[in-house]
């Protein structure tokens, strides 16, 4: 069990994740470094000015809004060092969805990139005091004149809220997530160290934004609790990760399956041999994915799954422990079960929903689907597991996209991994379509990759030479791209709601 001090500052904890103030803390791709001396002495000049200026006191909600930046996480560490709660969104999060956000989360400050303030300001929220930063004029945040004390970290207690990160999942109204101070040692204690197992000298990069939990953990809170450096990139898509592996000698990345897939495909153009540990989460990881990627660099991806309610990853496997197409087991520190909707335990080998706790639980913000998410104790995720009689948990689908046609439970990623396995398949999203005679039927929606010609039912052959007859797709519908969220997820509700997208 973990164990933190009743009063603890989960910045000032994290800004001495470093014994050597000379060591680099953040990278940028143009080549600006950032030392733990430089980067604590600028989040004190944020905190001061926070405090002092924009009168911000202990527990007011603080929005955060930009590209991936050091800059973004300093005011995300002097928010928090200052007492204040941490608000987090995503750079492209649009005007409506920002003042519900604003609402839910009762905010009253913001602290925004100059390039991603118009959508901040057209979401009218009243009594939003907005400063940029990044900008030319004397009241840009960074333009101000500030104390250059050391400023002293609010004695916040380990069970104050530091973060509110919101989830709109695939569909529906945002819920705002709350996260204790304790929570945030908490994920790099459990999945960063027993599971990533950094070193002072790694260099982290990866494509999630700060934004989304998966890349505020995986960027700058398990890199600093390391004393490590995160090089941060402002454009993270697969080229520019493959590009900046190479310029900067990368060791740990981040990112999604579907970006691994992608970068597979342009991969002898640059060297990634600093590579040491490639994380894979967000979506589900299939083998072949696994397979090729292994083939290719001879890393094994540490494949996990997580949530924004539970602030990271609870379930992986690294090293020799590694199962492809699975998605490991339970991370140190954490318990997971596979249930059925009562919340009794269904014997291994058979599905049911995944239900997990540890030293991070769900707590949404005045929101009664608080009661869907927590039962008796456990976190229960909204995915569809097994358990394999060794303890493996292997993700079947998200709960509510197991199709049912004719009598037979079909697992829509099941089908969309032997789409994959299809050398013309770049992407592909199975749902169900209702239908009169069956209850529902399998289609499948193909986005292929360059040059390839869509052929529907040679890839009709392929699948069913792969699947169950049952299983196979009645419909192949090609796309030029699948409906994502902000944070990269599938949005199959779009493609089932309209049949096609
Ligand atoms: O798997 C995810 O989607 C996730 C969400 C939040 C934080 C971390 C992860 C991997």
């Amino acid at each position: 069990e973990l164990r933190y001090p009743e009063r603890l500052n989960c910045a000032a904890e994290l800004l001495d994740g470093a014994d050597d103030p000379g060591r680099p803390a953040f990278r940028t791709a143009p080549g600006t470094v950032w030392t733990y001396g430089e980067l604590r002495a600028r989040v004190d000049r944020l905190a001061h000015l926070l405090t002092g200026d924009l009168g911000v006191v202990p527990g007011n909600r603080v929005l955060l809004r930009g590209p991936t930046t050091p800059w973004l996480a300093a005011c995300w560490l002097a928010v928090l060092k200052a007492g204040a709660v941490a608000v987090t969104v995503l750079a492209q999060q649009r005007p409506h969805e920002l003042s519900a956000m604003c609402e839910i989360a009762r905010v009253r400050h913001a602290l925004c990139d100059v390039r991603a303030v118009t959508d901040l300001a057209a979401a009218r929220v009243p009594g939003l005091r907005i400063t940029t930063y990044g900008g030319a004029g004397p009241d840009d945040l960074l333009n101000r004149p500030a104390s250059t004390a050391p400023y002293p970290a609010v004695d916040t207690a380990a069970d104050d809220v530091a973060l509110i990160a919101f989830t709109s999942g695939t569909t529906g109204r945002p819920k705002g997530c709350v996260h204790l101070h304790r929570d945030i040692p908490a994920i790099a204690d459990t999945f960063s160290r027993h599971i990533l197992k950094p070193c002072a000298d790694d260099l982290f990069a990866g494509s999630p934004p700060l934004g989304f939990t998966f890349g505020l953990g995986g960027l700058v809170i398990f890199p600093m609790r390391a004393g490590a450096c995160s090089l941060l990139l402002e454009r993270a898509g697969p080229r520019h990760l493959l590009a900046a592996i190479a310029a900067h000698r990368v060791s740990v990345l981040f990112t999604a399956p579907t970006a691994y897939r992608v970068m597979l495909d342009d991969l002898d153009g640059y060297d990634v041999t600093s590579l040491r540990r490639c994380v894979s989460a967000g979506e589900n990881l299939p083998a072949a994915t696994w397979r090729a990627w292994h083939a290719r660099t001879g890393l094994g991806l540490i494949n996990g799954i997580g949530a924004t309610e539970l602030l990271h990853i609870f379930l992986s496997a690294a090293d020799e422990r590694i199962r492809p197409g699975t998605t490991g087991l339970p991370v140190p520190g954490w318990q997971a079960r596979v249930q059925d909707p009562h919340g009794e335990p269904v014997p291994d080998g058979r599905p049911g929903l995944l239900a997990v706790r540890g030293p991070v639980g769900c707590r949404y913000l005045a929101d009664p689907r608080q009661r869907e998410y927590v039962r008796g104790g456990w976190n229960v995720t909204g995915d569809t597991y097994v358990r394999e009689p060794d303890g493996y948990f292997r993700y079947l689908a998200r709960a509510d996209d197991m199709i049912v046609s004719a009598g037979y439970n079909i697992a829509g990623p099941e089908v969309e991994e032997a789409l994959l396995r299809h050398p013309a398949v770049a992407e592909a999203a199975v749902v169900g379509r209702p239908d009169a005679g069956r209850g529902q039927v399998v289609v499948a929606h193909v986005v292929l990759k360059e040059g390839a010609e869509p052929d529907a039912e040679a890839l009709a052959v392929f699948v069913r030479s792969e699947l169950a007859p049952y299983k196979c797709p009645r419909e192949i519908v090609f796309h030029d791209a699948l409906p994502r969220t902000a944070t990269g997820k599938l949005q199959r509700f779009r493609l089932t709601d309209a049949g096609t997208c």
